[in-house]
């Protein structure tokens, strides 16, 4: 399942030029996401720390990701890209955390730049502390051998932009995280419009192709990114949570508001969606079947 899953995400790409990944925070964000028609899925750090009210700065453990990934990747048939933030300590844990994730069902995995423990991107004024570029390297290195499945894609995620190191930075590390094996560079930036990534996606002259997450610059639209030629993959970071975020905050303000929930009831899905979503169907053709 997980193979035909990888192979659905290079055929995406290949198709439509450009993967639309949105984040999943759960089995149900991520069953959501597929009847929308997203090409795959974001296991992200952000949503799932967010989801416990943890800050994401590497307090979530990778078993605790690992774990919803496996619930996730049961409920979907959608290919997973795996956010493993800096995959958990030095290259042999990232050999060791490949495995792992192959095995739960992933079909590609983020790996940052940054030394551990780290702190969220996109904060205002966060410590951005990098690692040497010859010990990143050695991690993809270790990612890329790990791997049992050739097209299991190792995307190297720099964020020397995001640590304001600057554009020429950003593009030495690029070329030597593909040197290093790196089948994809995601590209990270906190500037509100798009103008830093699009200077570093015309300047990228290597050969592998570029993914981004414009969750800082709305601007950057599934065709704009397209005509830039070389994004082939386009991770949409957090809506998934922030979506919910703002449903729960309006409902539960109106239901406060209003002492009860005579009008807030017409307001959302009926208990009968959540019946569908969790597959009650099912339950009663068993009961059909077995019981007797
Ligand atoms: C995540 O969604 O966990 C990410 C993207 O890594 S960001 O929050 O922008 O760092
Ligand atoms: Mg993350």
């Amino acid at each position: 399942m997980s193979k035909l899953k990888t192979k659905t995400l290079h055929d995406k790409m290949a198709e439509r030029g450009l993967a639309r990944i949105m984040a999943a925070h759960s089995p149900l964000s991520a069953r959501l996401a597929e009847e929308a028609g997203f090409d795959g899925l974001w296991a992200s750090g952000f949503e799932l720390s967010a989801l416990y009210g943890l800050p994401d700065v590497s307090v979530i453990t990778m078993s605790e990701h690992l774990q919803m990934m496996r619930a996730i990747a049961e409920r979907t048939s959608l290919p997973i890209v795996a956010d493993i933030d800096t995959g958990f300590g030095n290259a042999v844990n990232v050999h060791y955390a490949i495995g792992q994730y192959e095995a739960a069902g992933a079909s590609a995995v983020v790996i940052e730049d940054k030394t551990f423990p780290k702190v969220t991107s996109l904060v205002a004024g966060g410590r951005q502390e990098l690692l040497r570029i010859e010990e990143f390297q050695g991690k993809l290195e270790a990612a890329a051998n790990a791997r049992k499945d050739p097209d299991f894609l190792i995307i190297a995620r720099n964020e020397a932009l995001i640590a304001g190191l600057g554009e020429e930075e950003a593009l030495r590390r690029a070329a030597a995280y593909e040197e290093a094996g790196a089948d994809m560079i995601l590209i990270h930036s906190k500037r509100k419009t798009p103008d830093e990534v699009e200077s570093f996606v015309r300047n990228w002259n290597g050969t592998a192709p570029i993914v981004i997450v414009p969750t800082a610059y709305p601007q950057m639209t599934e065709s704009r990114a397209k005509s830039l030629k070389k994004i082939r993959m386009l991770i949409y970071g957090n809506h998934g949570i922030r979506a919910a975020v703002t449903a729960m905050q309006k409902l539960f303000a109106q239901i406060i508001a209003e002492g009860g929930i005579e009008k807030a009831d017409r307001e959302i899905v009926s208990v009968e969606e959540i019946f569908r979503l969790q597959n009650m169907g099912g339950v009663k053709e068993k009961e059909g079947k077995y019981l007797r």
